[in-house]
């Protein structure tokens, strides 16, 4: 299973209590206050691991809690400090804050009440927190109590055996949304059957599953493609659009945010017209998809491949469009015969090497 979005519930670790004792030793008469502070409560805190792909953990474990912190001890002695929770998720994860909201009573209730809002990623009631963009990076999502104080701290000359102390702090907590925005340097953006994934199978090493009906894509997918001298770049071949997704059509709504980081889009059109649609059409309205989406879109680098040239029509389907967009970078190819393939990864090479500005999220 893919899951690129899942609410959470985190619960950072409460702080042990401080401890109330007196030393008592031989030949030490009325040894004096000796009670130690509670630990500190372990922290919730996430990772960013390139080896995990997607949220599916979180989805079957949606709380998400610390240990408490030990409480304090005679003779001193501190209580142990609980241990954080480490909790990985993919490169790429947004996290969002969530109103605040009733802690759930018990373990197997899950954080659902009132968050209509989060669900749909809506960033009106939810704040951004993080963005887990780089391998290994690391996000404090709760913060443990602090320990409480030992009677030891309490001592004075007017009080010599006091029996005071401390509750440990409670650890921060809150409900999340973790929603994953792929990392790719490009993208592919096409309706579906365009051959999105054939052509990631020509020019990568990915293998995502390639099928004459729509919608074989069900997730993103990255690959990585290798170009001579070391250089590489990463490509997103996404689910298939089609006339209004922006609004939850198709699968398309769901997933166009995965673009939303690429610096290159990509937009692979059926050229032969196969399936009885106007090539040039096709480009328009992704464009003006991809455009109700999100606005921004419509200003990243992009270019076009003309797939399925080994089909009839297409050459004066081709034709059509460059006099249509005489300006526009078109790769023709044919990702069924291998023809045009090195074409296409030479685009993707210049297109992705040019030192644009990284996108981050637009969070
Ligand atoms: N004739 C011809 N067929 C192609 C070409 N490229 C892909 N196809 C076929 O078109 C069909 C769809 O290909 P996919 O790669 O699964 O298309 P997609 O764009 O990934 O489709 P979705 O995942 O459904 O969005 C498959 O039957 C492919 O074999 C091509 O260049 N020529
Ligand atoms: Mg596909």
């Amino acid at each position: 299973m893919f899951v690129d979005r899942v609410k959470v519930f985190a619960q950072a670790g409460t702080g042990g209590r401080g401890s109330v004792s007196f030393r008592r030793e031989k030949f030490v008469p009325r040894g004096g206050p000796d009670g130690g502070d509670g630990g500190r409560g372990g922290n919730v805190i996430l990772q960013a691991d390139r080896h995990v792909d997607n949220l599916v953990n979180l989805f079957y474990e949606p709380l998400i809690k610390a240990k408490n912190g030990g409480h304090g001890m005679g003779k001193k002695m501190s209580g142990r400090a609980g241990l954080d929770k480490i909790v990985k998720v993919p490169v790429g994860t947004v996290v969002w804050r969530g109103p605040q909201e009733e802690r759930p009573t018990s373990s197997n209730e899950h954080p659902t009440t009132n968050s209509e809002q989060l669900a749909n990623g809506n960033p009106k009631s939810a704040t951004p927190v993080t963005d887990l963009a780089r391998d290994r990076q690391e996000f404090v999502l709760c913060r443990g109590g602090a320990g409480g104080k030992g009677n030891v701290h309490f001592k004075s000359s007017r009080n010599r055996a006091p029996r005071q102390y401390t509750e440990g702090e409670e650890g921060e907590q809150g409900h999340f949304l973790l929603e994953l925005r792929t990392i790719a340097d490009a993208g592919f953006v096409g309706y579906p059957n365009a051959g999105k994934s054939t052509l990631l199978r020509k020019i990568s090493a990915a293998r995502p599953k390639v099928a004459a009906y729509p919608f074989t894509t069900l997730h993103p997918i990255v690959g990585v493609i290798e170009f001579p001298g070391y250089q590489r770049a990463t490509i997103a071949d996404i689910p298939g659009l089609i006339d209004g997704a922006h609004r939850g059509l198709g699968l398309g709504h769901d997933f166009l945010r995965h673009i939303t980081r690429c610096r290159v889009l990509v937009f692979v059109l059926d050229i032969a017209g196969s399936e009885g649609r106007n090539p040039v059409e096709d480009l328009q309205n992704l464009r003006r998809e991809i455009d109700l989406y999100d606005s921004t879109l419509s200003s990243r680098a992009w270019f076009v491949v003309a797939n399925k040239m080994d089909l009839p029509g297409a050459t004066e389907n081709l034709k059509a469009l460059q006099e249509r967009f005489p300006k526009l970078q078109i790769v023709p190819t044919s990702a069924a015969k291998g023809e045009g393939i090195d074409d296409l990864k030479h685009a993707l090479a210049t297109r992705t090497a040019q030192p644009e500005e990284s996108v981050s999220a637009a969070i």
